[in-house]
């Protein structure tokens, strides 16, 4: 596996690629344009900066975390061709540039959800944490306001001020739009790009959903080993793949991840690996990414994917806020350093094989 770092940009991120180039045993890096919309035809001369900035800190650009699909594909409107045009534009581009790893969701509205972005814990770190019946008193429309109340001043990633400044016409155009539906335009859209994917080599990555359940009545389809099934099987090309997120999966305890990803063999392009512990069915808190401190064993989490022959890149997730780093949250540099060594240290055990 490729050890990587998630990357903001100069503009944006608190933590510098020379910092990260000072992590032992990390290649590279995953990023994207944070200013492109959901929808537009990504500047190539812009790819090509980002890749020679990352390159010029001794770093590859291992993948784009995210295009952003724009929500007229999700909800299948008349318009979705021409952002699916545009959306294959990209990708040609990035594979002209070699660059073979896109990381996408498929969630309606909001992305990532959370009740508490700072939840302090024992040793006074604070994480984010999720309460369902938390969530369950916020109206949806308010949720924006709560997580930007919430960042710090930060921008979060997936929480576009463009798009949430439209929360209630996003709603609306949702209306209707039940599991099956989303489903259908997720083919749609992938059976349409899956030929530039061949042509260039270029793996889409779907995201877990996070939480893996139905939010604010929305609906969400990449949530567990049947659903990934369904969706591998309906487009069954090698570059309709997954982002195996440890953390989003584990919302859900019944996931047995290590079984999920031995099922996946050959559709895992790209793993989030990180820890969290569970208190209540609906109710955790992001971990450390040792074991001991969450729910999950990433030990067998690793050995899975060593087991199915992944080496694609591989990103701690988010981190705990410690030592009174100031950072975007859930990605400041000191406690996912902490974690790329724990999970390279795994990494290492697993396949070190004493010689003679
Ligand atoms: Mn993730």
């Amino acid at each position: 596996m490729k050890m990587s770092m998630r990357w903001f940009g100069e503009a944006q991120d608190t933590v510098k690629l020379w910092q990260i180039r000072q992590i032992p045993g990390l290649v590279g890096i995953i990023s994207t344009l944070y200013d492109a919309l959901p929808g537009q035809d990504w500047p190539e001369e812009r790819i090509k900066a980002l890749k020679h900035q990352v390159e010029e800190a001794g770093l590859k650009l291992l993948g784009i975390e995210s295009v952003n699909v724009h929500d007229d594909i999700k909800v299948g409107a008349g318009s979705r061709d021409q952002y699916i045009e545009n959306y294959i534009r990209t990708i040609e581009k990035l594979g002209r540039n070699d660059i073979h790893l896109v990381c996408y969701n498929f969630m309606p509205v909001f992305d990532w959800v959370r009740s508490d972005l700072f939840k302090v814990r024992e040793d006074g770190a604070t994480v984010f944490y999720y309460d369902q019946a938390q969530i369950d008193q916020i109206v949806p429309e308010k949720m924006f306001e709560q997580m930007g109340k919430n960042s710090g001043g930060y921008l979060l990633p997936g929480w576009e001020p463009e798009r949430m400044a439209n929360i209630k016409r996003l709603f609306e155009l949702y209306q209707g739009i039940d599991e099956t539906k989303l489903f259908d335009n997720l083919v749609y859209f992938l059976k349409a790009i899956m030929p530039v994917c061949d042509k260039y080599d270029v793996n889409m990555a779907i995201h877990i959903d996070d939480p893996a359940w139905s939010v604010f009545g929305l609906p969400r389809i990449v949530t567990g080993l049947d659903p990934i099934q369904k969706l591998l099987k309906a487009v069954d090309n090698p570059h309709n793949g997954v982002t195996l997120c440890s953390g989003s999966l584990s919302s859900k305890p019944d996931n047995d991840i290590p079984a999920i990803i031995r099922s996946l063999k050959g559709r895992v392009h790209f793993a989030h690996l990180r820890n969290t512990k569970h208190h209540a069915p609906g109710v955790f808190e992001e971990a450390a990414h040792y074991s001991k401190d969450g729910s999950l064993d990433m030990v067998e989490i690793i050995k899975a994917l060593l087991d199915i022959g992944f080496d694609g890149p591989v990103r701690p997730d988010h981190g705990r806020a410690i030592w009174g780093e100031q950072s975007l949250p859930g990605y400041g540099l000191y406690d996912r350093a902490l974690g790329v060594q724990y999970l390279l240290g795994i990494y290492d055990a697993l396949t070190h094989h004493m010689e003679g």
